[in-house]
């Protein structure tokens, strides 16, 4: 992000005259002007009247290839003070001129050079300056428990399962392609393996690798299995309760037989990186068809907890993805490691951001697109915020802002009335998107042109499990069933469709010329209801940068 330079005063006056509006007039450095006078230049302006017109005003134009001091007062030849009482900067322009005695033929302006300019224009520039943040409390601080660290260096480990009445026939291709899904390079699988991707929307802060074993033979059929999961599941149709409190849990079962197996070979304590006493991630690929349209929920993926106290080499198993193999050959591509992508997602402890529950009155149609919704492209912003791979540049005040595209260094706008240093609150967030990187494979389903997108956050926390929810989740709201959504996108075609029908489309970034606050959503409000009292103003979007105008009112 740069902010607002030279190169806008000369270009963009207009803009920089709307900027300068401050909401903080205490902000405003004034500037001595007679340091301007070493660097200088003079500019004859003539012009005529006569001694009838003592203290008249006369219009003098002046070269439009000048920039010209404002307020500045000089001498003209004949000790006829002349003074320049039009506040603008506008090029060209025209400036007023005031006779205070007779007869003057002549004035001499002095002007200035465009580095004095620079220093000049801080009379009466908005020197508001964007918050960096610093120390505020990242996701992993607020969870009960940490899975995979959100940075570093982190190993996980990896067990392929087969069953005897579910056998993996080609045992190295298997092998092979979970390697190729977990630690393969970009360019040797056509999306991205769970390394490659990380390393990219992580900006390099997290390198994540897997030690992959197997293939072990589960002890028992993958109907035991099923059968297990269906009595932990349960319930009572009349009330709803649990019928098998004491029920094993199919997943944790097995979980604890590969433990237990590998146990001699394996040093688990070298897979908690961050020594909480936890291993920081397990992951189960099972070989058994996926129940997409019926059958057992044992056959999807997820990723969940160990549900006993077992502890191995001096460590636990706690978050675990449990996925089946052939989420890895899923469409046309030769690995897809989507799936295990998404669910480390939810190692990193984020949430889902579509709606479990679609037919409740709230929350419908979830964000719409991005990795933790849709399993595609690029996590989105807010979640890089959360796992801290990226600092939000706050803005609680106008100001203008270029804002780099988001592929470069994860650049975003936080913007907010009162910053109280902490992210789990309510603010929009401003990206430029391209679809570029990680959202280029998938673009489709994502934004196939390039513009701004806002996010409007609700990520306060503290009123603890809702037991009522479908949904459970630290922060007080979900994109499934509270009032308003935890992360959403705000249209810029005002259509509504990500509510009605759960995705986005190109229509839905903001363009120059577009002001959110202004002709779109002119009256929209923060969820408390109170009127945001901003513009979000798209001024220009080049193929680097976007500037953007932020308007308190
Ligand atoms: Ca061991
Ligand atoms: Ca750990
Ligand atoms: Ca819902
Ligand atoms: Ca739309």
């Amino acid at each position: 992000m740069k902010k607002i330079t030279m190169f806008l005063f000369l270009l963009g006056l207009t803009v920089f005259i709307v900027s300068c509006d401050l909401k903080n007039t205490e902000n405003t450095t004034t500037t001595n002007n007679t340091s301007s006078s070493t660097s200088s230049t003079s500019t004859e302006v003539t012009t005529t009247w006569s001694s009838s017109d003592n203290t008249t005003t006369n219009t003098v134009t002046v070269p439009s290839s000048t920039t010209y001091l404002t307020t500045e007062s000089t001498t003209a030849t004949t000790n006829t003070t002349v003074v320049l009482t039009t506040a603008t900067t506008t090029v060209p322009t025209t400036y007023t001129t005031t006779s205070t005695t007779s007869s003057t033929t002549s004035a001499t302006i002095t002007t200035a050079s465009t580095t004095t300019m620079a220093t000049t224009t801080e009379i009466t520039t908005n020197t508001n300056e964007p918050i960096i943040p610093v120390g505020y409390n990242l996701l992993q601080d607020e969870l009960e428990s940490v899975g995979i660290p959100a940075t570093g260096d982190v190993k996980v480990l990896v067990f392929v399962v087969d069953f005897v009445d579910s056998q993996i026939t080609d045992t190295t291709k298997v092998m092979n392609d979970v390697d190729l899904a977990f630690n393969g390079n970009s360019e040797d699988i056509d999306f991205e393996s769970l390394h490659s991707y990380y390393g990219l929307s992580s900006y390099g802060k997290l390198n994540l690798t897997a030690d992959i074993f197997g293939v072990y033979r589960a002890s028992n059929n993958s109907s035991y299995y099923e059968q297990l999961n269906e009595n932990f599941y349960a319930t009572d149709p009349y009330t709803g309760e649990y019928l098998y409190n004491d029920a094993p849990h199919p997943d944790s079962d097995l979980i604890y037989e590969l433990l237990e197996f590998y146990d001699n070979q394996i040093d688990y304590s070298d897979y908690d990186q961050n020594q909480d006493g936890f291993i920081d991630g397990v992951y189960v690929l099972y070989n058994h068809d996926i129940s997409y349209e019926s059958g057992s929920d044992l056959w999807w993926a997820y990723q969940y907890y160990y549900w006993y106290e077992d502890s191995f080499d001096g460590v636990s198993p706690n978050y675990y993805v449990w996925s089946g193999i052939d989420f890895f050959y899923e469409g046309y591509e030769n690995v897809n490691a989507r799936t295990i992508i998404h669910e480390t997602g939810h190692m990193l402890g984020l949430d889902d951001y579509y709606d479990y529950y679609p037919d409740d009155l709230n929350n419908s149609g979830g964000l719409g697109t991005f990795m933790m919704d849709y399993t595609i492209g690029d996590h989105e912003p807010f979640s890089k915020i959360l796992l801290g791979w990226i600092t939000p540049i706050v803005i609680e005040q106008t100001m203008v802002v270029d804002l780099e595209k988001f592929l470069l260094n994860g650049e975003v706008l936080l913007i907010i009335d009162t910053w109280n240093n902490t992210i789990f609150d309510e603010y929009f967030l401003i990206m430029y998107y391209t679809p570029e990187g990680l959202n280029e494979l998938d673009q489709d389903y994502i934004f196939t042109d390039s513009g701004i997108l806002i996010f409007h956050v609700s990520a306060e926390i503290g009123n603890g499990y809702d037991s009522e929810s479908y949904y459970y989740s630290i922060f007080n709201n979900n994109n499934t069933d509270t009032e308003n959504k935890l992360v959403k996108i705000i249209e810029a075609d005002m259509s509504g469709d990500i509510d009605k029908y759960a995705i986005v489309e190109n229509s839905d970034l903001f363009v120059a010329g577009d002001g959110f606050g202004r002709n779109i959503y002119s009256t929209y409000r923060w969820y408390d209801n109170k009127a945001i009292n901003l513009e979000i103003n798209v001024i220009d979007i080049n193929s680097e940068a976007a500037r953007i105008e932020v308007k308190f009112k």
